[in-house]
């Protein structure tokens, strides 16, 4: 296939799943993510183009059509794995850019392998794109593919985002190839970041680095203007709300209250299982309201789904056992037979039972240590048109910024979780509905189509919104 297209997406996934069926055929498994969604009609109406890797390594599958996007696969090696994705991607800037909350490692070979994937994903964009296209990199896996694309294709408008936090400058620094990185993004005509701080740290960290002189939200590079600013991306809203509305979903939501014994209160965790959701500190805080007689098995239960994600990085081996073994704990000290304190499911579920579970949930917990945005937390509040439920929230969350009238908690004050996870669990009805409303009105008029919108009409996009 040899169209070309005058909107491209990169990003380091495809939105599908490459699957090997037994004859040796090689089919395709849909992975709807709120990227995709977003961006569907537009790349419909565009003959928009993906760029990304299918999840199976070898060589890569010939380009293909489904539902109106042209997909791109880009091939990917075991050594490409480990040192571009699970080394510098995830073993590198992952952690520098959320805090350093586990120690960042820093490996020349991991650089090296992440300068050729980069270039390799650029090339392929520069294949795919048409003469003046569009092409819009996502996140920290493709850093440097703004720079390298506008090299060999100085016709294109570029953008990008970053879906998770970008550090302040005292963290960037230890980078060993910082200004590699602030000169890869350069190459865009728009950097967008979740947070206002993720643009203002970068306009700094170009002053630094390149000796650069921002002016408000943008700063001259090479002789163009880079815009730099924050789009808070949201979720699909109308796609939760028509689960939400299907009675399979409340007979799912009565099945799942029964199912965990009919309890007073479900607390309720969803997360990859990642060091930077802060999984340990809502356990803790669980635990210790359970042994201090504050709240009791089983009245109140807590459900952590802790979906399995970067099994093979050491920190995420790690992870897990220290919680597993936290969720041991609790459960022996305080479960009974038949009724679990944690029900902790290390797995992946269908949408439709992440929603049946939000609706279920009386608090959710999101006490990340360092998000970008959570998604969760969103979800959460779309899922309730009841205006049932309370959300309690980190503060180092980007939806935090958004959703004010969430339980905002500290993290890492183990006192604070517990004492507004307790106002979550008594507010009185009246108040919990008027929290409720408040953030509903708020993900409703800002969903991820208002986010793709408002991205690509800073972008200069408008003819297509
Ligand atoms: C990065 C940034 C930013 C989870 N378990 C299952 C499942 N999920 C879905 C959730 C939610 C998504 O995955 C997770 O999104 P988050 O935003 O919470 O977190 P990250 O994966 O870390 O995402 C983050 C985001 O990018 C977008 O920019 O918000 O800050 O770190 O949608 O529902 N979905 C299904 N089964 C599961 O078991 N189907």
């Amino acid at each position: 296939m040899s169209t070309r297209s005058s909107f491209v997406v990169v990003a380091n996934r495809l939105p599908v799943d490459q699957v090997q069926l037994p004859n040796g055929d090689v089919s395709w498994n849909r992975s709807p993510g709120g990227l995709v969604t977003a961006l569907e009609p537009i790349m419909r109406r565009h003959d928009g183009a993906w760029i990304g890797w299918a999840g199976r390594t070898g060589e890569a599958a010939p380009p293909f059509s489904m539902d109106g996007i042209h997909m791109h696969p880009v091939a990917l090696s075991q050594r490409d794995v480990e040192e571009y994705y699970e080394g510098l991607s995830n073993g590198a800037l992952w952690p520098l850019y959320h805090d350093a909350v586990a120690a960042p490692q820093f490996h020349r070979h991991w650089w090296d392998n992440y300068v050729e994937v980069n270039r390799r994903f650029a090339d392929a964009a520069a294949d795919v794109a048409d003469d003046g296209a569009v092409v819009w990199i996502q996140d920290y896996q493709l850093h440097l593919v703004p720079a390298m694309l506008r090299e060999k294709r100085p016709d294109l408008r570029i953008g990008f985002f970053l879906h998770i936090p970008f550090p302040p400058q005292e963290l960037f620094m230890q980078l060993p190839w910082r200004t590699a990185l602030v000169e890869g993004l350069l190459g865009a005509d728009l950097i967008g970041f979740q947070l206002p701080g993720g643009a203002q740290n970068f306009l700094r960290l170009c002053r630094t680095v390149r000796g650069l002189r921002p002016s408000g939200s943008q700063v001259e590079y090479d002789g163009r203007i880079v815009r730099v600013q924050a789009f808070p991306i949201s979720i699909d809203v109308e796609s939760i709300e028509d689960i939400v509305r299907s009675p399979a979903t409340e007979r799912r939501v009565a099945e799942i209250r029964k199912e965990l014994g009919d309890p007073k209160h479900i607390i309720l965790g969803v997360d990859r299982l990642d060091y930077t959701k802060g999984i340990g500190t809502r356990l803790k805080a669980f635990h210790e309201l359970l042994e201090d007689g504050t709240l009791s098995v089983p009245e109140t239960v807590m459900v952590q789904v802790a979906t399995p994600s970067r099994e093979r990085v050491e920190h995420y081996q790690a992870l897990r056992d220290e919680i597993e073994r936290e969720v041991g704990h609790i459960n022996g000290d305080f479960g009974k037979v038949g009724l679990p304190a944690v029900h902790y499911l290390h797995q992946s579920y269908k949408r439709e039972e992440l929603v049946a579970l939000y609706n279920a949930a009386d608090v959710m917990l999101v006490t990340p240590l360092r998000d970008g945005m959570n998604l969760v937390a969103k979800e959460y509040v779309a899922s309730r048109p009841d205006l049932g439920g309370a959300l309690v929230l980190s503060e180092f969350t980007g939806a935090a910024a958004e959703l004010r009238q969430a339980y905002l908690v500290n993290p890492h004050d183990i006192d604070g979780v517990k004492e507004q996870l307790l106002r979550a669990l008594h507010v009185e009805p009246s108040e919990g509905r008027r929290r409720m409303r408040k953030m509903r009105r708020h993900v409703h008029e800002h969903d991820v189509a208002h986010w793709a919108r408002s991205f690509l009409a800073a972008l200069g996009v408008t003819s297509a919104l």
